[in-house]
């Protein structure tokens, strides 16, 4: 990879990946729609709205790989994600295609499976059980990667990242948390790797109280070094007593699945 361009570069994952990655690609291209910090040595600077076809088309030619973090990160009107996460993700894979990129690493989420229960151990396999607009705009991205690979040969390793920061922050985190550097390990692999065709895994580091059998993961050679486990006691203490949501409770998405929830009975 002589070049890779990262999208969303000034969202809390893209800005800590300009760091991560620097100096180990040879140019790193960082766009994002609002202006970003000039670039250092062996970076390059790009503005794009990725809903603008013919910008997207200027900001994919040349690079060899795409991280894409780009477009709307959390539940949002239809609109608002209509735009960024399928029109603008079609805009990406699509100039992806016609420039000749050779590796996706995509950004999905936890969400596209959020309706799975706590209870429940899922892996790669599972079929998408989204438990917002967000999470349903995931299942597509995920969707939309498999038809680029399998049809155009482009490589996708798509993460369903759970939840990314230094630290994890609440108890639902705990099972779902990713470090910048486990993060930025599977990352790697998603470029690196010289066999990647089509793949999902999860983005979490090797937490103890994980809902993910990560197998794929791990076969590709990810070697998590973070656990959530030493912040556990005190998140756990701290929410002890407080108000639960059943249905957040109950289910891996959390609040994602209580918000605007109003089914009779609660799926299995
Ligand atoms: C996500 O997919 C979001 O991008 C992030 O903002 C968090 O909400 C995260 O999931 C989470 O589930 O904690």
């Amino acid at each position: 990879m002589d070049r890779v361009l990262i999208t969303g570069a000034g969202g809390g994952i893209g800005s800590a990946l300009r760091e991560t990655l620097r100096g180990i690609y040879p140019v790193l291209r960082v766009s994002d729609r609002v202006p970003l910090a000039p670039a250092r040595d062996g970076e390059e600077v790009d503005q794009t709205d990725i809903a603008d076809m013919a910008a997207v088309e200027r900001m994919v030619e040349g690079v060899d790989g795409i991280i894409h973090l780009g477009g709307i990160s959390g539940e949002n009107s239809w609109e608002k994600i209509l735009e960024g996460n399928i029109i603008g993700l079609y805009n990406v894979f699509e100039a992806a295609r016609r420039a000749g990129t050779r590796r996706i690493v995509m950004a999905t989420s936890n969400h596209a499976v959020g309706f799975y229960p706590r209870a429940q151990i899922i892996d790669h396999r599972v079929v998408p059980r989204p438990d917002s607009r967000y999470g349903v705009s995931k299942a597509f991205s995920e969707a939309l990667a498999s038809l680029y690979a399998d049809k155009h040969g482009i490589g996708f390793l798509c993460t369903r990242i759970g939840n990314f920061g230094t630290r994890p922050i609440d108890s639902r985190r705990l099972a779902i948390w990713v470090s910048p550097r486990d993060y930025t390990q599977l990352v790697r692999i998603g470029l690196e790797h010289p066999e990647i065709r089509f793949e999902i895994v999860y983005g979490v580091s090797g937490n103890q109280r994980s809902w993910y059998d990560n197998s794929n993961a791990r076969r590709l050679g990810y070697r998590p070094q973070d656990d959530s486990e030493p912040d556990a006691a005190q998140i756990l203490a701290a929410e002890a007593g407080g108000p639960k949501d059943p249905i957040a409770e109950r289910y891996q998405g959390g609040t994602f699945c209580a918000d605007e929830y109003d089914a009779p009975t609660p799926p299995d």
